[in-house]
């Protein structure tokens, strides 16, 4: 037996940790954190350490799986596998077009460097718009507001010297997440720590008590949805005692803006919006005199405010906070994210834009448009069951799983339903391969070479990160981006990256095979620091590259359009509702009186967890958490079942007391459950919250978001009786 440890980084969520894997014999049989890395310090999770689970479960798939006549699967070769799926897709091709092929690159995609970039650019070889991500139904607004608003050339101030943090509606400590770096991973309990020790102040706006609002100096414990009234009422405490910074916004701030901003908010007093959001007024004015006096720090959101309704709106007031607050680098000061792989450009100290938000082609529903070279994944499901041209037949689910992720699950299934091919790339047999033609079996990421594109430019340092594979793969598996380059050279077309095409090796020459550093080295040929270097310096913090903000170009004219009309209206519709759930048609506030609402557990990362037993039993079903008095109001004993009815559909859940959770609320994890569309196996592998949802009423008309969280919902207890025969 041969045993050793090798260096490489987690890539179950997008965090990036540094771990030592040690192998017998080809095996996984450890994850350990790298104590001594500079910026993580020996920090994993739960889920990291429990890699090995994931490599040897013998449900695993290491061969690519076809489906039979009958409807089972039988094992196949990938490269029958490939020509057979290359050969379906040209016929697709010839008979509907290329727009009839479409990929969705889910989670699994992103954390691996190569996989969205080829699968895209496969998508432009073949000259087919239809490509779409789990961006466009995770915080798409993000990008879409900050076009519309204008972008800061040098971004947001420095998570190490912010000496403030509005954070709404995200929970870092759980989801190694937060906007605009910081908490982002590289454990955020000792960071946290550390900035406060500092002096760093920390509001939390989140209508459960988190794990970093239990942390916060203020916490906000709002109603969901109900955070574009909150803001606005931030921003009129700010703006009206002139706490803002007048020079910068003077500057900045397209003429007349301001005023327009300030008229729409007139209305948000802190009185209403105490009534609206259910929290102190007192509080609120500390919140925004707390954010204002800063100097430096972020507001930032997460996923809970930005699948509520209004959630543009929401991020374009996250946004007038920052801009009118000035939280921005400024002219000398070092980024301290890595930014290695952007693009050599200066960054400098001025706004660019704004620009237009949905350049792209269109799509065929609620005139909704493309972004970056991606189409509303809330539409896909449409696209795929609606007749007529540019009608999607064949889909590529990239590390994903649509049946269990996308909103409105009673269309997800009949898309699956209605494909005529669908093709898997998963190591697991998820909901959406329950309905798949072919399920291609990937490495796994211990098996690749690889960089983390998310964390570069959200480490709070500018630290190097790299992979080689350390592990051979077992079965007859290829890498995503081999998936495409594959189908692309059978039907002879090139992939297309920044340093050129994935050469061409007809005929199968085994040593000519590109490897994932070749494909590395293409996607970021014109990355500002070489590859290379990143390389050579894994795990290690290169101050001497950070990048220096420069002054802004002379005669620049970018400004900010914190009044945008649209919103400025929204403000006045936000105003006359009661509740924002009335964006939703069929929504009756006697009724649906209870909001469940999105949360992330530390044992699943969105549907992966359950196949690995040492998570699994932390969570064994995505638990309803509620409030001990509403479950006694309802008369639910813990544990037992609910059914929570939105306007559109309704699921059974097992509620759990749980005393953080805001009364009214129910918090609770996405993507669980079965393909059936029913749950009574609820107890064992949970119900989905995404057939509560209805991407037809209350989305956002500019990037088609639908509302996964803050859902209007009645709850009623039900027994065990009642999942026999749902
Ligand atoms: N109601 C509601 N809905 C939501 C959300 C919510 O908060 N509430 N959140 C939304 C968000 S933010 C997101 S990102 C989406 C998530 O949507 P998805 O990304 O579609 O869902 P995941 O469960 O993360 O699917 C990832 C899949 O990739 C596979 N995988 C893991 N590693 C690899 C790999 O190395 N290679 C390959 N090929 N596959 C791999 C996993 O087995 C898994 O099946 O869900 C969205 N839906
Ligand atoms: N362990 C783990 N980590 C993950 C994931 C996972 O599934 N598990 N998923 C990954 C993915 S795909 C993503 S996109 C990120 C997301 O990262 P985050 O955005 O940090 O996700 P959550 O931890 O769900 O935090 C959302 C918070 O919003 C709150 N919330 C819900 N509705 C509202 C509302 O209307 N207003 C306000 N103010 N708050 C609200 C919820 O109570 C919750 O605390 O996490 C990633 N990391
Ligand atoms: S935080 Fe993410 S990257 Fe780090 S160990 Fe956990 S799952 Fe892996
Ligand atoms: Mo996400």
């Amino acid at each position: 037996m041969e045993t050793v440890v090798k260096r490489s980084f987690c890539r179950i969520c997008h965090a990036a940790c540094p771990v030592d894997v040690t192998i017998t014999d080809n095996t996984v049989v450890k994850i350990q954190g790298v104590d001594d890395d500079p910026i993580f310090q020996g920090y994993t999770c739960i889920k990291g350490r429990k890699m090995p689970e994931q490599f040897n479960d013998p449900g695993r798939l290491i061969n690519p799986l076809r489906r039979r006549p009958d409807g089972t699967f039988e094992e196949v070769a990938s490269g029958e596998a490939l020509d057979e799926i290359a050969e379906r897709l040209q016929k697709i091709i010839d008979e509907h077009g290329p727009r009839a092929v479409a990929t969705y690159t889910g989670t699994g995609g992103y954390q691996n460097a190569p996989s969205h970039p080829v699968a895209q650019a496969f998508h432009r070889a073949i000259g087919s718009i239809s490509y779409y991500t789990s961006v466009t139904i995770d915080q798409p607004m993000k990008r879409t507001a900050a076009l519309r608003l204008g972008v800061w050339e040098a971004g947001p101030d420095n998570f190490n010297d912010a000496d403030v943090l509005l954070a709404i509606g995200y929970n870092p400590m759980v989801s190694s997440f937060a906007p605009f770096g910081g908490l982002q991973g590289t454990d955020p309990f000792q960071t946290l720590r550390r900035r406060q020790g500092e002096g760093m102040k920390l509001v939390v706006v989140d209508p459960r008590r988190t794990e970093l609002a239990r942390q916060a100096d203020i916490h906000l414990q709002v109603k969901p949805g109900e955070d574009p009234t909150l803001l606005a009422a931030m921003l009129r405490i700010i703006l009206d005692e002139e706490l803002h910074d007048a020079e910068f916004v003077d500057r900045w701030v397209e003429p007349g803006h301001l005023d327009e901003l300030t008229a729409a908010i007139e209305p948000y007093t802190p009185e209403y919006a105490a009534e609206r959001c259910g929290v102190p007024a007192d509080d609120i004015v500390a919140a925004a005199r707390m954010f204002a006096s800063g100097p430096r720090g972020i507001a930032g959101n997460g996923t809970g405010p930005s699948m509520a309704p209004h959630a543009s709106l929401m991020e374009h007031l996250t946004q007038c906070l920052n801009v009118v607050c000035n939280r921005f680098m400024r002219e000398g000061e070092r980024i301290a994210a890595a930014g290695f792989f952007q693009p050599d450009k200066p960054k400098r100290a001025q706004v660019i834009g704004p620009f237009d938000a949905s350049p792209g082609p269109e799509s065929r529903f609620r005139g909704l448009r493309g972004i970056d070279g991606e189409m509303p994944c809330t539409t896909l499901a449409q696209e795929i069951t609606t007749p007529g041209d540019g009608q999607v037949r064949a889909l590529i689910v990239n590390g994903g799983n649509p049946v269990a992720a996308w909103p409105d699950q009673a269309k997800t299934l009949a898309a699956m339903e209605d494909l005529e091919l669908l093709v898997v790339i998963d190591h697991r047999v998820t909901q959406t391969a329950d309905f798949a033609d072919y399920v291609l079996a990937p490495r796994l990421s211990l098996e690749r070479a690889d960089v983390p594109p998310f964390m570069d430019r959200w480490f709070r340092e500018p630290y190097a990160c790299y992979t080689e594979a350390v592990l051979d793969p077992a079965g007859d598996q290829l890498n995503d981006w081999e998936v495409y380059w594959e189908i692309a050279e059978r039907l002879g077309v090139s992939i297309g990256l920044a340093g050129g095409p994935i050469p061409s090796v007809t005929g199968g020459d085994v040593d000519a095979r590109p490897s994932d550093d070749d494909v590395l080295d293409l996607i970021y040929a014109k990355a500002r620091i070489p590859l290379d270097e990143v390389r050579a310096n894994a795990g290690s913090v290169l101050w001497e590259h950070a990048i220096t903000v420069q002054e802004a170009t002379e005669k620049y004219q970018g400004r900010f359009h914190v009044g945008l009309r649209d919103h400025m209206e929204e403000l006045g519709e936000v105003f006359a509702q009661s509740t924002s759930a009335e964006v939703m048609t069929g929504c009756d506030p006697d009724v649906h009186t209870f909001r469940p609402t999105s949360r992330r557990l530390t044992s699943h990362l969105n549907s992966v967890g359950g196949e690995m037993p040492g998570l699994n039993r932390k969570n064994p079903t995505n638990y309803a958490y509620m409030h001990p008095d509403d479950m006694v109001e309802l008369g639910v004993d813990d544990e037992g079942l609910v059914e929570i009815a939105s306007p559109y559909a309704s699921l059974i859940g097992v509620a759990k007391a749980a005393e953080d959770v805001r009364r009214g609320v129910i918090s609770m994890a996405h993507s669980w459950g079965s393909s059936t569309g029913t749950d009574e196996k609820v107890r064992d592998i949970g119900a989905p919250t995404n057939r509560l949802i209805d991407v037809e009423n209350g989305y956002c008309t500019i990037t088609g978001q639908a509302i996964q969280s803050s859902i209007p919902v009645s709850v009623e207890p039900v027994t065990d009786a009642a999942l026999i025969g749902v």
